[in-house]
């Protein structure tokens, strides 16, 4: 799409689900190829455990991603809280840039900030404590060091873990907490928030700094494709239809 910036995040790819693959695998060649700039919000893919695991499923996004921008559509990266371990190898290998969790991007004309969104979610203490944790350097970089057999099996306890504990959280615990939002906007001076992670996709209206601000949600590719179609005239959120298996 010619004169737009795509956005989109929580595909939560995996060898599990093709059709979610397919979907995406036709978003990047029909929708992203001649738009000016594609932003994956995080989550891309339903878990990572290091760029050394080679699968078939990260080499066709590697390369979809690769053939985007080889063609002129830069493709930018913010980790979400699934694929955090995403690092610098498989970005060069999908032509891609990495930036970090909070960014502000100008977005014809309006100052911006995009993020996965899980870092709005202040009120779930479990998650902000595991997230901490998981985020040292040093902890990472002794991951990396396991066996690849190893890290799947961690990476298997953690969500047996995370889906025990989920179940246990009332969902406005896991939505985003309004006065970090708002806290969030004016440290970057922004009117518009872009983020995912929660998984409910709209638009909502709000004030920061006594001015009309909004804040967009992507929404997930389990049963849809969601993307964010941003030009010139204004912003819309879309659907794409996952093929019938
Ligand atoms: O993803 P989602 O929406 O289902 O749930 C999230 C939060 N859960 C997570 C966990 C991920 O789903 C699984 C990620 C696998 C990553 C593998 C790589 C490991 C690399 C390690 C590098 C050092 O993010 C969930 C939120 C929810 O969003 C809503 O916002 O509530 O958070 C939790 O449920 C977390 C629990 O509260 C605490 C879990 C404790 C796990 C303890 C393991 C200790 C880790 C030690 C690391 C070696
Ligand atoms: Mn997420």
């Amino acid at each position: 799409m010619k004169h737009t910036t795509l956005f989109i995040a929580d595909l939560h790819l995996s060898a599990d689900r093709p059709d979610m693959t397919a979907a995406f695998l036709r978003f990047m060649r029909e929708d992203a190829k001649d738009a000016d700039a594609l932003y994956v919000l995080g989550d891309l893919f339903e878990f990572s455990i290091g760029d050394d695991e080679v699968s078939a499923l990260n080499g066709e996004v590697a390369a979809a991603f690769l053939a985007c921008s080889q063609q002129g559509t830069p493709v930018y990266f913010i980790h979400g809280n699934r694929d955090f371990m995403v690092g610098r190898r498989f970005a060069r290998a999908a032509g891609m840039s990495l930036l970090p969790e909070h960014k502000v991007i100008d977005l014809y004309g309006e100052p911006t900030l995009v993020m996965h969104g899980d870092t709005l979610c202040i009120d779930d203490a479990g998650y902000q404590r595991y997230r901490r944790v998981t985020r040292w350097g040093w902890l990472q970089w002794l991951f990396l060091r396991l066996p690849l057999s190893y890290r799947l099996g961690i990476a298997d306890g953690i969500r047996s873990k995370s889906t025990a504990a989920k179940e246990g959280k009332v969902m406005q615990v896991m939505d985003v907490n309004q006065s970090e939002v708002e806290r969030q906007m004016l440290r970057y001076k922004v009117q518009t928030l872009i983020h995912g992670h929660t998984h409910r996709p709209a638009i909502h209206h709000l004030s920061v700094n006594n001015e009309s601000a909004r804040r967009i949600v992507l929404g997930d590719w389990y049963t849809q494709g969601s993307v964010l179609v941003v030009s010139a005239q204004g912003v819309e959120l879309q659907n794409r239809a996952l093929p019938q298996a």
